[in-house]
């Protein structure tokens, strides 16, 4: 049996000239984790369900809990002192912390701290995403430019699931784990060692009532996931619970390609780049899988906004490799100007 926390320090001792730092990082995420489970599961009895009176970036508005976890991981991560700067869903601009400790801290941190929270009020799994990247910027207040780095320079990525249990996800570029909070003791324990995307896939997970706007070469998986071939394991299965953590980490475990393309209303998709397909994308690419923005790797994509979006397709490489190869049959010019 292994704790994540004992796992986080062996594998960060594989690194000779380690710090100890990302290992404090990644378990300050940790602890954060703990307080937003609590604080979920007990949703209904404490009256923080619900929406807030404010609106985030995004112009959607924010429930009581989103707000509880921005400010837990802030929290956690500010206390901490490895992490300069926090560029969060929840948040315009990028928090740069103001505290001593912090402004000699290594890392910046990109997070949606609670992602899929339309689902929230009835019962359904929602999670937290989070980035991890070296700092550019040397010294002091951390800045725009230090989020603001591709998926490629990633130095660690994860989620955290809140569902029938509670499962935090990583990466540092060695594998992927799956640890499973056991809530009686408050430990997350190591339950999936070296996760990897089953050899075949037959689940795809895409919000088909947005079908008329899709390009054509979607419109077209769409009909070849339908399409009667045993040969392919055809047709294939639709699951889409609508809460990106959930659907991505079920396709993981099961086999099955996530999607959330552009449409002709917002050719970019919804999902934001940073903090939502970003980490994903550097699992997916850990699990065995591929994560493609559709005419390439989403880790290459280099970001100008910290909250701009991309279309997102993640999952087996063939899967992925089968949008790819039809987005660039039927629809080649989508998306580009
Ligand atoms: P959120 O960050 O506001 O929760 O939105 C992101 C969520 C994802 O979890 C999910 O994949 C997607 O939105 C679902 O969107 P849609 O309702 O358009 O299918
Ligand atoms: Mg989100």
């Amino acid at each position: 049996m292994k704790t994540l926390t004992e796992f986080i320090i062996e594998e960060q001792a594989a690194f000779p000239n380690a710090s100890g730092d990302l290992t404090r990082l990644l378990n300050d995420i940790g602890i954060a984790a703990k307080f937003v489970n609590r604080e979920i599961n007990r949703a209904g009895l404490t009256n923080i369900m619900g929406y807030n009176d404010e609106v985030n970036v995004q112009g959607e508005a924010q429930k009581k809990l989103d707000v509880y976890a921005n400010e837990q991981f802030i929290g956690a991560l500010r206390s901490g002192g490895e992490c300069c700067a926090i560029a969060s869903e929840e948040n315009e601009k990028i928090i740069a912390f103001e505290n001593e400790k912090s402004q000699s801290g290594k890392y910046v941190v990109a997070i949606d701290p609670l992602d899929g929270s339309s689902n929230i009020e009835s019962n359904v799994s929602i999670g937290t995403v989070f980035s991890v990247y070296k700092r550019i910027s040397k010294s002091g207040k951390g800045t725009t430019t230090d989020l603001l780095q591709k998926g490629t320079d990633l130095i660690a990525a994860g989620y955290i699931i809140y569902g029938s249990s509670t499962m935090l996800v990583y990466t540092t570029g060695r594998g992927v784990n799956g640890f499973t909070l056991d809530p009686s003791v408050g430990l997350f324990i190591r339950s999936h060692p070296n996760m990897k995307y089953p050899d075949s896939g037959t689940i795809y997970s895409i919000n088909e009532s947005n079908y008329i706007y899709f390009p054509d070469a979607i419109q077209k998986y769409i009909q070849y996931c339908h399409f009667d071939d045993p040969t392919t394991n055809r047709p294939y299965i639709t699951r889409y619970i609508g809460s990106m953590v959930a659907d991505f980490h079920r396709n993981l475990i099961k086999g099955g390609i996530f999607l959330y393309p552009g449409t002709i209303k917002n050719p970019s998709g919804k999902l934001r780049l940073l903090y939502e397909c970003n980490p994903m994308a550097y699992i997916a690419e850990q699990a065995g899988g591929k994560a493609s923005h559709g005419f390439g790797r989403v880790l290459e994509i280099e970001p100008k906004d910290i909250h701009q979006r991309s279309p997102f397709f993640a999952g087996p490489t063939f899967m992925v490799e089968k949008i790819e190869e039809f987005m660039q049959k039927y629809s080649p010019d989508f998306g580009k100007k």
